[in-house]
């Protein structure tokens, strides 16, 4: 994905930023027009697969276990519930499924195999399907390529400098080799960041410039307005004005001229026009259905209208990427064999205990 050679430096990308909002909004818009048909806007639904109950200490998220928030801890979801799910958001519109899991990292286990089976299913249904299920190795990477995924979240949320006053567990490198096993693997990255806080705006301008220095940098950029949960320790975070959102995307837009930029999380606190202008600044994907993965999100009716409204059209899966070939997992393959086998022998013992079964004599057990 292409960077916008104009804006190298720190301070040309602040001041690009900090431009008059509306010359601002005419750059952005007119480079989208270069790039992207404005009149798309993807539109994805997220899903928690697996929810809460989080190891880590993301000062944000009310998913971690240390925090004492209102989240109800949810074990892996099924196969067929996922597929239901899927089918929902497709009907409605979606053309991806981001399905999100409250692990600090991808484990070789039992869940890990029932995530490959849903990727597997979603992707036959003809939608892109993302995932993000924190930290991954470049072989677990490889599987969910083969599974069929189309794109892996994970965020960088903020600068390098801030990211240590939000996040302990885990270091802002640890990020980087996540998004390097997911490319290495020919994964597209979905990866952005969190405004509001408490960052200054040259944190978030050092966000953009963690993508800049990337070799090959995300193919869709994630914006999230902080949604502050009661119980995080972020939750008396002021909430930021739409207009901070608005500058945001326009100047992901322009940084990176061929990348999806996705207006995410905090659009409950938007009205139509500050959408209107994060549209007409670039913003070429939301998130779609009444939750994000645990708070709330505008319903699918409330986006259909505000896409009558402003002559806006869904985008069709695969139109930035060709739709990943599924090639069957030796795993499963190899589990659903043995399984096969198991209910087999217990077939046949139960054909046994029915033929041969000679009831035991009772001995009478004389006690004096
Ligand atoms: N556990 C995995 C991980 O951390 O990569 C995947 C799920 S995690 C919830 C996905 C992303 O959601 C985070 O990286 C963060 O950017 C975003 N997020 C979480 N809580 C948020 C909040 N309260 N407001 C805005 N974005 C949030
Ligand atoms: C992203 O950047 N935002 C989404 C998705 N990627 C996984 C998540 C937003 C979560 C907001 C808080 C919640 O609903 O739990
Ligand atoms: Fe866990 Fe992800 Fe939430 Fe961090 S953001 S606490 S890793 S679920």
């Amino acid at each position: 994905m292409k960077v916008n050679p104009t804006y190298q430096t720190k301070e040309s990308l602040i001041e690009l930023h900090n431009k008059p909002l509306l010359e601002l909004v005419f750059e952005a818009a007119t480079i989208h027009r270069q790039y992207h048909n404005p009149r798309e806007v993807q539109m994805s639904s997220l899903l928690s697969i697996k929810t809460g109950g989080c190891s880590e200490d993301c000062g944000y998220c009310p998913q971690a276990a240390r925090y004492h928030t209102d989240v109800e801890a949810h074990k892996l979801m099924t196969v067929e519930s996922v597929i239901e799910q899927a089918k929902n958001a497709k009907s409605n519109g979606s053309s991806r499924l981001c399905m999100g899991a409250a692990w600090r990292e991808v484990r070789d286990n039992k869940d890990f195999d029932n995530v490959i089976e849903m990727v597997q299913a979603v992707n036959d249904l003809d939608m892109e399907v993302c995932c993000t299920l924190g930290m991954m190795n470049e072989q677990q990477a490889v599987r969910l390529k083969q599974a069929g995924l189309f794109a892996y979240n994970h965020n960088l949320d903020s600068s390098p400098e801030f990211y240590g006053d939000v996040i302990s567990t885990r270091e802002y490198e640890d990020r980087l080799n996540t998004i390097d096993n997911a490319r290495k693997a020919g994964i597209t990255v979905c990866s952005g960041g969190i405004i509001g806080m408490g960052e200054a705006i040259e944190d978030r301008i050092g966000l953009l410039m963690s993508y800049m220095k990337m070799e090959n940098p995300p193919e869709s950029i994630p914006i999230n307005a902080l949604v502050a949960v009661e119980g995080t320790p972020l939750e008396d975070q002021k909430p930021i004005e739409q207009w901070e959102m608005i500058r945001m995307v326009a100047t992901t837009r322009i940084v990176f001229p061929e990348t999806v930029v996705r207006l995410s999380a905090g659009r409950t606190k938007m009205n139509m026009e500050g959408q209107a202008l994060c549209f007409l600044a670039g913003a070429g994907s939301i998130f779609a259905g009444d939750k994000l993965l645990t708070t709330p999100n505008p319903e699918f009716n409330e986006d259909k209208e505000m896409f009558e409204i402003l002559g806006l059209i869904p985008k069709m899966a695969f139109a930035d990427g060709e739709k990943p070939v599924t090639i069957p997992d030796e795993i499963i393959i190899e589990r659903k064999r043995k399984e096969a086998e198991r209910a087999l022998e217990l077939e046949a013992a139960k054909g046994q205990i029915n033929s041969d079964f000679e009831p035991r004599k009772i001995v009478q057990v004389v006690s004096n």
